[in-house]
């Protein structure tokens, strides 16, 4: 039964269409779009009544998980694949539906069916009123794929024309595309992971080094320089001036603080953003105007506006245990990553952009103080159980974006004969930029965006006449 469990819910959700991962959690990134073919609330959300615990015979609770999908481009007479959109740690309040989110643009070149399950305590699909710490404990990448796994066997039954099913995903939903491919290679014939962050790395400096190389000398160095003129009036007794700048009053810890500082413009960067971040920076570098005021411009009026609030990085934010559909993906993230992923986006010992307090000591204080336990990823566990940056498995093919900090944790080499790598290469081409609308700052030549879509739709192809 497709249970509808509350229009308020259709009502109350907005646009958020193609999600991909950030620096600490989702961001929606189509949001913007202006080309909607159709409202996102049009769309009617179904209900799955899904297995809490995959893992335990003993354990029968159920919990409803929300899903959507898309047949404007299937053809009910000749049948077609299905597209299934797997979604990461956000919440989920429509299928891929825009011209020219890449998922659209497959899905209409190959007459696919579309489906697209929110991820489990995401969203509305959470099993818990309460997430305190003790109720996090179903809420795993492994539980996450077994979810899938039993969804589209029962969906696919219920579609009598289709049979093969296509996973895609991007970022965290990426490597859960590739690893259900490798887990469960006889529900689907292929995968598409973009911006896969497949290797689970604990110590992850090559993040910060990597939005240095995609900012460029200039704007990194300009970057290096807010961050040290940051910590100096910081820690020169004017820590709540500084905080009042960036209206981020509410980051009380000094860890939390610099994470943001750091963040937000790695952001700019990860999310194609290249242009509205640098342009501004290196020119009052340049003209001598003040560096802290024009960060404060871009993280006020475009990182705020599209990517995220500062509030968001607190500690006593991410410790607040009451589900909200909205509010809630900071602590779920944190705690994926403080118990599988890692991915601590740490200062490099050398020529670091970000703040040195953003290291392990922070993220080990982090995780405790959020979770109340010492929670601590094992990520060569991790990795050893699906595979890290050796994933093996057939008809997957990696594609990550040329300036995109998170390509430093996916496969851009191919390394089996039926994983095929693909790079989209531009200006502002951040994170997933495969599969969503368009770069926000615009997608600058070299572009071969096109190009990369033509490989990764061909690819899809010859696994359907596999
Ligand atoms: C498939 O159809 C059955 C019977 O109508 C329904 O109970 C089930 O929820 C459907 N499954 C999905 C995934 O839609
Ligand atoms: C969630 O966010 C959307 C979009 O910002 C908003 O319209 C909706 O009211 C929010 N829902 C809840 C339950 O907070
Ligand atoms: C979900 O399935 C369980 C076990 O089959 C059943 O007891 C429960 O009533 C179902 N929940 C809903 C809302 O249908
Ligand atoms: C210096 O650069 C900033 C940032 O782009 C700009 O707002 C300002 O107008 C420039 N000042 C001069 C004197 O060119
Ligand atoms: C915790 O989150 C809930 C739901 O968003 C909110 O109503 C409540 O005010 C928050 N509690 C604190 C202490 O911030
Ligand atoms: C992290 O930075 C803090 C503050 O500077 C310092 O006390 C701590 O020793 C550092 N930890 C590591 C692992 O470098
Ligand atoms: C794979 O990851 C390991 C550990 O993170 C790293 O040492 C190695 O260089 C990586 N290999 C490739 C091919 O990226
Ligand atoms: C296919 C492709 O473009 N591969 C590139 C992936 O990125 C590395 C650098 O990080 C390049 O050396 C490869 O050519």
């Amino acid at each position: 039964m497709n249970i509808k469990k509350s229009l308020l819910v259709t009502l109350g959700l907005l646009l958020l269409v193609t999600v991909c991962l950030g620096g600490r959690t989702f961001k929606n990134l189509n949001q913007n779009n202006n080309n909607n073919v159709k409202d996102s609330s049009s769309f009617p959300i179904y209900w799955y009544n899904q297995t809490l615990n995959h893992f335990d015979a003993q354990d029968s609770r159920t919990f409803m998980q929300r899903y959507y999908t898309n047949d404007a481009y299937y053809d009910y007479s000749k049948g077609g694949p299905i597209i299934l959109y797997i979604n990461g740690e956000g919440p989920v309040s429509s299928p891929p539906y825009q011209q020219g989110d890449g998922v659209v643009v497959y899905a209409q070149a190959l007459g696919a069916y579309i489906v697209t399950l929110e991820h489990r305590y995401y969203g509305d699909s959470s099993p818990f009123e309460d997430l305190s710490t003790e109720n996090l404990k179903f809420l795993s990448s492994r539980q996450a794929l077994n979810d899938l796994a039993v969804f589209i066997s029962d969906f696919r039954k219920n579609l009598s024309l289709s049979t093969e099913v296509v996973t895609i995903g991007g970022s965290y939903s990426g490597a859960l595309s590739a690893w259900f491919r490798v887990k469960y290679p006889h529900i689907t014939v292929g995968s598409v992971s973009s911006s896969g962050v497949v290797n689970a790395i604990l110590d992850f400096t090559a993040f910060d080094e990597w939005v240095a190389y995609a900012a460029g000398d200039e704007c990194a160095t300009a970057m290096r320089q807010v961050t040290q003129e940051v910590e100096q009036a910081y820690f020169g007794g004017q820590a709540d001036e500084i905080r009042q700048i960036f209206n981020a009053e509410t980051l009380v810890e000094d860890g939390d603080f610099f994470f943001w500082l750091a963040d937000s413009n790695a952001e700019g960067i990860q999310y194609g953003y290249h242009s509205q971040l640098c342009d501004p920076l290196v020119d009052a570098m340049n003209n001598g105007t003040s560096l802290i005021k024009t960060y404060a411009l871009y993280t006020a009026n475009v990182w705020t506006g599209s990517l995220g609030t500062p509030a968001e990085y607190a500690t006593a934010w991410q410790q607040n245990t009451t589900h909200d559909i909205n509010n809630s993906a900071d602590r779920l993230w944190l705690y994926q990553t403080c118990t599988e992923f890692g991915y601590w986006q740490n200062a490099p010992a050398e020529n670091s952009i970000r703040s040195s307090i953003v290291n392990m000591t922070y993220w080990r204080d982090h995780c405790e103080q959020v979770f109340g336990i010492a929670l601590w990823p094992d990520v060569e566990a991790t990795n050893e159980y699906y595979g890290g940056n050796q994933t093996a498995g057939t008809n997957i093919i990696f594609v990550n974006s040329s300036q995109d900090p998170w390509s430093r944790a996916s496969i851009i080499t191919q390394q089996y004969p039926s994983e095929p790598v693909a790079m989209v290469t531009c200006g502002n081409c951040g994170h997933c930029s495969d599969i969503r609308v368009d770069c926000p700052g615009g997608c600058d030549t070299p572009n071969n965006l096109a190009q990369v879509r033509q490989v990764t739709l061909q690819a899809i192809q010859s696994w359907l006449a596999q």
